[in-house]
């Protein structure tokens, strides 16, 4: 038996977090199984890594560093979490994955695609998402919305056009595969944006119950 694997995929505010809980409870309410978790993290160990990559400090961190640092958390999150969940049938909803190193450590940092590509087949092998769903908005609502929240982290603290080329990442990726990505319209009232995530709701039970 092998379960489904989600992933929450979008800027910075755009609402991941918030709709990754409901998303979660819909599915739980038709007896579902469901994990929730999100990366950077997901595993104690994997936390710890998360906190060397958001907090901001006196030395810059490499680009390389960071790339190397995301994919260290998601091989321990892989091995310790959503491996043995996806094995035992259960629906992974991520928030935040690989998609996200695409996005900010290739669209924002302009690191090479290829050498992303590489180390995902290098950790992951073939897994993938069943299904992204990606919380789309404009870079200016996704930062008020981050800033009105208090602290920024280290990566919230970069500069718009960083902002601008992560969004188009995600877009351009969303636009390659549309049978694995659905696009969402974030800046809508949280209610349309969870009306959105009802639609598809009655193909994703569906799917889960095979
Ligand atoms: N990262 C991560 C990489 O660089 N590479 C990688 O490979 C990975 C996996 C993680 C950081 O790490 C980077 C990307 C990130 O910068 P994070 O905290 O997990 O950081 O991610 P953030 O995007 O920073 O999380 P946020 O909390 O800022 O965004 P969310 O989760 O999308 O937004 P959420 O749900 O917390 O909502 C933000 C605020 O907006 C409100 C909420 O109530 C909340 O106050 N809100 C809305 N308001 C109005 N209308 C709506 N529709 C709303 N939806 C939410």
């Amino acid at each position: 038996m092998t379960g489904l694997f989600i992933t929450l995929e979008g800027p910075e505010g755009a609402g991941k977090s918030t709709n990754r809980e409901y998303l979660a409870e819909r599915l739980r309410a038709e007896g579902i199984e469901v994990l929730l978790t999100r990366e950077p993290g997901g595993t104690p160990l994997a936390e710890r890594i998360r906190e060397v990559l958001l907090i901001p400090g006196d030395e810059q961190m490499n680009p390389d560093t960071e790339l190397l640092l995301v994919f260290a958390a998601r091989a321990q999150h892989l091995a310790e979490v959503i491996r043995p969940a996806l094995a035992r049938g259960a629906v992974v909803i991520c928030d935040r994955f690989t998609d996200s190193t695409y996005a900010y450590q290739g669209g924002g940092r302009g690191l090479s695609l290829e050498r992303i590509a590489t180390l995902e087949t290098f950790v992951q092998g073939d897994l993938r998402p069943d299904l992204t769903l990606v919380f789309d908005l404009p870079v200016e609502v996704g930062m008020a919305r981050a800033t009105a929240r208090g602290r920024l982290d280290r990566f919230e603290l970069e500069t718009r056009v960083f902002f601008e080329a992560v969004r188009g990442a995600f877009l351009k990726r969303a636009e390659a595969d549309p049978a694995r990505y659905h696009l969402l319209d974030a800046a809508q009232p949280l209610t349309q944006v969870q009306q959105s995530i009802d639609a598809l709701l009655p193909k994703l039970v569906e799917r889960v119950r095979g």
